[in-house]
């Protein structure tokens, strides 16, 4: 092949980046490829890549001459300085116009910073999520792109082309400026978080009333066709009836219970308390894999503090359909809360964001797909104004056709003293909401005595604010006030 004829070039030949290279080759387009190491990019060719539209450069050099024009550059290399490094790199060898685009898991805030360098230098700049795994990236990843928007024409049908479909509908449309494609996926990722958080507790309180994990695999694989349908469920039941070949044993019953992060989760909670966002099913989430994690500490503290002495006497049956409606409705609550953190993201970096083409990017693709997510792109259709997916005529029925069962479940969980973060949090998350009065008001009237903050009336127009001298000695100086 002549050289300048690529249409796009990929570097970094790891899972990711060799997998979504042979599925651009697969769909008509011709890749060059790079990486740190070079060795990988010949093995790369002599193997997987071999008979196929791709090429190589053994240097930046090379690989960029490889390149049509504007040459596109995709970096799926590793999160952080290896991105400004390539960045650095790539500068001098491109010109006006040209896009690079970083694919990785990036911090949202190193998008929006990266994308305002490269836009100065007077090239273009996308950030954009790519989520699935090496299945997804091979067979056809949700992906989710954002950065300067001139450059999405010339990234769109090679995109779309490679992005799984839903209903036909590619998985990849522009999510906006900067850095939304990648606070788009960190979102998606903590979703994530609070979806497997929720299917382990179900996992657990079918444990603790005798279930053994081949039998909760056949409950999944019920689950599955109904209205949980969703890829974490479809490989939770295939992994609970996964027998280990060295002990005959349920694999899962052998696998150490001390779970690891790599931290998106960790940036969606960072990210949801600086905008004042209340997602505690994710916070649980990864609260919860901390806990786990802390295993020396949790074995000495078994043998010290006590729980419930209960068995569970019900009709497992209807437990295991209380369970059911838990978790769908523990499910609507996290979803609920990702969407009202984007669209407090969407007003702080002034991106203007389509929550039901957000939606239907992770309908396919991607780890938290589902046909619940079909549900959530038909209540923004048209970009409808939702303030709340709770208060979708849908989840609301859902809800309220939930309650009981998920209240039921909570309680025979602290009876038998089996955690259960994730559906405790989410019951709480959906009484708070639906209280017209919380007791903030008392919270209100504590910050104002120790600390003269004030507090707005129910009987004065808002804005005002008043101050009480609660001892006698205070007087009437009061603080500034701040958020948060
Ligand atoms: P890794 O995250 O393991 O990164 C490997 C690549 O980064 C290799 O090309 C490696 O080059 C390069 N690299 C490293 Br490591 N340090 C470097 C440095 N200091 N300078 C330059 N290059 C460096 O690969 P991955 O799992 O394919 O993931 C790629 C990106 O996609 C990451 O941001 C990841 O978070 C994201 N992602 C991964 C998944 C997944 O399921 N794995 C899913 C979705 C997104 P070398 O060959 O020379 O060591």
């Amino acid at each position: 092949m002549s050289n300048g004829q690529a249409d796009i070039g990929l570097i970094g030949l790891a899972v990711m980046g060799q997998n979504l290279v042979l599925n651009m080759a697969d769909h008509g387009f011709t890749v060059a490829v790079f990486n740190r190491t070079v060795s990988k990019v010949d093995d790369f060719l002599a193997n997987e890549a071999k008979g196929k539209s791709i090429v190589g450069g053994h240097s930046i050099e090379e690989f960029v001459s490889q390149l049509k024009q504007p040459r596109r550059v995709m970096l799926m290399v590793k999160a952080g300085k290896p991105v400004d490094e390539f960045i650095e790199h790539l500068l001098p060898h491109l010109g006006a116009g040209d896009i690079i685009i970083d694919g990785g898991n990036s911090n949202f805030q190193d998008t929006i910073r990266r994308c305002a360098y490269v836009e100065s230098k007077g090239l273009q700049y996308i950030g954009t999520g790519v989520s699935g795994g090496e299945e997804g990236a091979r067979n056809g990843p949700s992906i989710m792109p954002g950065g300067s928007p001139a450059a999405w024409p010339h990234v769109k049908d090679i995109f779309q082309a490679i992005a799984a479909k839903a209903d036909g509908e590619p998985c990849c449309d522009w999510v906006g400026e900067n850095g939304a494609g990648h606070y788009v996926k960190m979102t998606h990722n903590g979703i994530e978080y609070g979806d497997m958080q929720l299917i382990c507790e179900a996992y657990s309180l079918l444990s603790a009333v005798g279930m053994t994990a081949p039998e909760i695999a056949e409950v999944f694989t019920e689950w599955n066709k109904g209205e949980l349908d969703s890829y974490l469920v479809q490989i939770t039941s295939e992994i609970l009836a996964k027998l280990d070949p060295e002990t005959g044993k349920p694999i899962v019953d052998v696998i150490q219970d001390t779970a690891g992060q790599k931290g998106t989760g960790k940036w969606t909670v960072i990210s949801a308390c600086d905008l004042g966002v209340p997602v505690t099913i994710i916070a649980e989430a990864v609260f919860a894999r901390c806990l786990s994690a802390i295993k020396s500490e949790r074995v000495d503290a078994s043998k010290l503090l006590k729980g419930p002495k209960a068995v569970f006497r019900g009709d497992r049956k209807k437990f295991i359909e209380d369970v059911r409606q838990a978790l769908y409705a523990s499910k609507i609550c996290s979803y609920a809360q990702g969407f009202q953190l984007m669209r407090a993201a969407a007003g702080e970096y002034k991106w203007n964001l389509n929550y039901g083409g957000i939606a239907q990017m992770w309908r396919g693709g991607c780890i938290i797909r589902s046909q619940f997510l079909g549900r959530i792109h038909d209540a923004f259709g048209g970009r409808k104004k939702v303030v709340n997916l709770l208060t979708v005529p849908f989840f609301r029925s859902a809800t309220r056709k939930a309650q009981g069962s998920w209240r039921r479940v909570i309680s025979q969980a602290v009876k038998l003293g089996v955690p259960v973060p994730g559906f405790m949090t989410a019951l709480a998350y959906y009484d708070g909401y639906r209280s017209e009065r919380l007791p903030a008001n008392l919270l209100q009237a504590q910050r104002d005595y120790f600390g003269a903050h004030t507090y707005e009336r129910t009987d004065k127009p808002a804005g005002q604010f008043f101050h009480t001298n609660w001892t006698g000695s205070g007087g009437s100086i009061t603080a500034g006030t701040y958020t948060v």
